[in-house]
């Protein structure tokens, strides 16, 4: 029999990238899928994949879908990828930030407690949990100092994780992922705002490209590779936390240099820092430190900075082409 997988934000860009990985490996993937009026399963048909996922309608903020979730599905393996994702909106919407991102976790986590305790499961945390540096690499061993509500929200559903294996003997695992990117990344984290934007500007449609802070320093790998690393967590016999990340770290500004390089562009003369999309507080530097996750689970980055960076362009190049 094929193992069951419940997945919430299977809509995301990671939650499209696993479920690919997990169909792949013949698992039947359950897809937590919160109501909107948009369509948001646009990730999931660029992978060719919408048809086979059995998506259950839920909510992290309805404590009474999950628990409908866990039992429909009956999952072996829950991995909660739900969130308020994007740090910027925090400040705007704390409280949904909050009440997802923190105590979302809980009432998935009761809901496993209660209806399948034998289900292994994973915690979407991360690296904005270091938020204020508290070492130059961060591991699993550096103190956290989260610097938006988004990450003290993400603070608290890693304790809930680590506090429910410790209480409930849960095989609960939280992996600590820095950023991770992909075509498929949503338009408003910077990567994927710059990739758009040479498309655009390389095509004549766009002339420039307004950022905020280009001194922030990013430790950025690629999405499809970091959703290998949740599933290997959850087939260790101890759940445990690990971080993921490539150990390299970059600024925004030179990011934005090689993608204008892709396109012969050089991105002086089409970035324009602007103080609108500057944070109330920053995270400056982000540097991972990934030996655990190489030693324990064999996990490695596959794909440097500048192959990440050369896709997505490509892909928003496609993109806007036939726009
Ligand atoms: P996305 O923003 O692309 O996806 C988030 C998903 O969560 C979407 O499917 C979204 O659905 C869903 N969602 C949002 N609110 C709710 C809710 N209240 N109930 C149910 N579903 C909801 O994020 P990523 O795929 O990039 O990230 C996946 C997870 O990993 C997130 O938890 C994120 O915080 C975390 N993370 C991401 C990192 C990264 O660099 N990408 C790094 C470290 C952690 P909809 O689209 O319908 O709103
Ligand atoms: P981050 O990603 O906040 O690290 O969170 P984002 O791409 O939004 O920002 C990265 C850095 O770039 C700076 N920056 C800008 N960011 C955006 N979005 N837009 C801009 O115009 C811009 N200009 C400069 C930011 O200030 C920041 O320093 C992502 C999310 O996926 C989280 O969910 C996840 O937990 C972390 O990565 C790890």
């Amino acid at each position: 029999m094929s193992k069951k997988a419940l997945v919430t934000g299977v809509t995301g860009q990671d939650g499209a990238y696993l479920a690919q990985f997990l169909l792949g490996k013949g698992y039947e993937v359950f897809g937590l899928h919160a109501r909107r009026s948009t369509d948001t399963k646009w990730r999931l048909r660029e992978l060719g994949i919408c048809d086979r996922v059995r998506f259950i309608e839920g909510d992290l903020a309805d404590a009474a879908s999950l628990q409908r979730a866990v039992i429909k599905a009956e999952p072996d393996e829950i991995y909660n990828l739900a969130a308020q994702s994007f740090v910027g909106s925090s400040w705007d919407q704390p409280l949904l930030t909050g009440t997802v991102d923190g105590l979302g976790v809980a009432a998935l986590l009761e809901a496993v407690r209660q209806f399948k305790p034998d289900a292994r499961f994973y915690q979407a945390s991360t690296s904005e949990m270091f938020g204020l540096i508290q070492a130059a690499q961060q591991d699993e061993n550096t103190p956290f100092y989260p610097r938006s509500p988004y990450g003290v929200a993400k603070l608290y559903g890693h304790w809930i994780t680590v506090n429910y294996r410790e209480s409930f003997a849960l095989h609960a695992s939280s992996g600590i992922l820095f950023n991770h990117e992909s075509p498929l990344r949503g338009i408003e984290f910077v990567t994927r705002k710059v990739s758009d934007a040479v498309a655009r500007i390389k095509l004549g449609k766009q002339k420039e490209l307004r950022l905020g802070n280009i001194d922030a320093k990013r430790d950025w790998g690629f999405a499809g590779d970091y959703v290998e690393a949740m599933w290997l967590m959850l087939q260790q016999d101890k759940a445990d936390d690990y971080v993921v990340a490539t150990g390299v770290t970059t600024t925004v500004r030179d990011m934005c240099k090689i993608a204008f390089e892709c396109v012969g562009l050089n991105y002086q003369d089409h970035v324009v820092v602007d103080p609108a999309f500057f944070r109330p507080a920053e995270v400056d530097v982000l540097l991972g430190n990934p030996a655990k996750a190489s030693l324990v689970l064999g996990w490695r980055p596959r794909t440097s900075l500048v192959q990440l960076v050369e896709m997505m362009v490509e892909a928003d190049l496609h993109r806007v082409r036939r726009e």
